[in-house]
C-alpha cells in the first residue's frame, strides 16, 4: 500500500497529472471544450454545413450548431458572408440586423431597425448589388410602430438608375408621405449599412484607399444631398482582444477607417451636429487570416415615428 502511494507520487512528480486535452474528431475544439460549447465531440462538423466546428468557433465566428448562422437561406460553407451582424447604438435603443443572399435578378438585402421595444421598421430591398454597387432596386418598407405584432403600414419603392444618363428615378416610401423624384445618381453608391460589406469583397492591404459614394435615402427624404464621398483607408494592422466562451483570445486585424464627407446639410438639426461642413470617421475591423468583419463603428439615422433623425455611433456585437 505504502509502496503504490509512493510510486503514484513519483509518477504525478515526474509525468505531471495526466491531462485530458483530447481532440477526438480533430476539429480543432478538445472535447472538454466541445462539452461546453454542445458540439459533437466525435463529428468534426456538428450542424454539417461544410464547415469543421473549429473553425466555424475560432475563426468564422459563426455557429457551429447552426447549418445557416445568418438565417439567410444559404449554407455557412457556401455562404460568403455567413455571419449574422447584430448592431445596437450607444444609447441600446436601435438594431439593424442586415442579410443577404442570392436571388433570382440580383442580390436581396433585408434589414431590420428596431428604434425601440415593438418599433419595427423593415426594409426588403431586391437590388442588383454588382460588387456591392447599388445599380438600382426595389423595396418594401414596413413600419410596426403601433401594433408590433402586425404591419401597421406598408409600401413599396424603388431605384430606376439609368446607366448613360446617371440619372435616378426614385419613389420612396416615407412616414411623411411618398417621395417621387429624379436625381443625379453618383456612381459607385452604396447604402450606408453596405460599406463594410463593399470592403469585405477587397483584398486589403496596408496603404490602400477605397474611394466611392455612400448613398443615404433617409438624407433624400428630409431634402438634402443625398451622397456623402467616402475615402476608406486599410491603416494598420493590430491585435484585437476578444472575449469568447472558451477565454480571451487575440486576433490580428485590419484596421480600415473611413471618412465621409458630406457637401453641407441645409437642415438646422444636422448642421447643429456636424457644422456647415460635415465629415464624420468611422472604423471597421476585419480578421487577417479570413477576412471576416468583426466589428464596425459607423454614424447611422436613427429613424423614429416623430420628425426626428439624429446619428448615432453603433457596435456591433457577436
Ligand atoms: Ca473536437
Ligand atoms: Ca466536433
Ligand atoms: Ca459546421
Ligand atoms: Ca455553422
Amino acid at each position: 500500500m505504502k509502496h503504490r502511494l509512493i510510486w503514484l507520487l513519483l509518477f504525478v512528480l515526474i509525468v505531471g497529472l495526466p491531462t485530458l486535452a483530447t481532440d477526438s474528431d480533430g476539429d480543432g475544439l478538445e472535447d472538454s471544450d466541445e462539452v461546453v460549447l454542445l458540439t459533437d465531440p466525435s463529428n468534426p462538423d456538428s450542424d454539417g454545413d461544410g464547415l469543421g466546428d473549429g473553425v466555424e468557433y475560432f475563426e468564422l465566428f459563426t455557429d457551429p450548431l447552426s447549418a445557416d448562422s445568418d438565417g439567410d437561406g444559404v449554407l455557412d460553407g457556401d455562404d460568403p458572408f455567413p455571419q449574422s451582424l447584430d448592431y445596437r447604438d450607444l444609447y441600446d435603443v436601435t438594431t439593424v440586423s442586415p442579410s443577404l443572399h442570392e436571388e433570382e435578378g440580383g442580390q436581396k438585402l433585408v434589414q431590420q431597425v428596431v428604434v425601440k421595444v415593438g418599433d419595427v421598421i423593415t426594409i426588403d430591398w431586391i437590388a442588383h448589388l454588382r460588387e456591392f454597387v447599388l445599380a438600382g432596386a426595389e423595396i418594401e418598407m414596413s413600419r410596426d410602430f403601433i401594433d408590433p405584432a402586425g404591419h401597421d403600414w406598408t409600401a413599396p419603392g424603388y431605384y430606376a438608375i439609368d446607366e448613360e444618363s446617371q440619372i435616378a428615378e426614385i419613389v420612396l416610401p416615407t412616414s411623411a408621405g411618398v417621395f417621387r423624384g429624379e436625381i443625379p445618381w453618383l456612381s459607385p453608391a452604396i447604402t450606408p449599412s453596405d460599406w463594410p460589406y463593399f470592403l469585405l469583397s477587397k483584398e486589403l492591404q496596408i496603404g490602400r484607399t477605397y474611394q466611392f459614394y455612400i448613398f443615404s435615402h433617409e438624407l433624400l427624404a428630409w431634402g438634402e444631398d443625398p451622397f456623402f464621398t467616402v475615402t476608406s483607408e486599410v491603416l494598420a494592422i493590430e491585435m484585437l482582444p476578444i472575449d469568447l466562451k472558451l477565454g480571451r483570445r487575440e486576433y490580428d486585424v485590419y484596421v480600415v477607417e473611413s471618412v465621409w464627407e458630406h457637401v453641407a446639410f441645409s437642415d438646422p438639426y444636422f448642421r447643429l451636429f456636424f457644422g456647415d461642413t460635415p465629415r464624420m470617421t468611422v472604423r471597421a475591423y476585419f480578421t487577417v487570416d479570413h477576412n471576416v468583419l468583426l466589428r464596425y463603428r459607423t454614424p447611422y439615422f436613427r429613424v423614429t415615428p416623430v420628425k426626428s433623425v439624429g446619428f448615432s455611433d453603433f457596435f456591433v456585437v457577436w
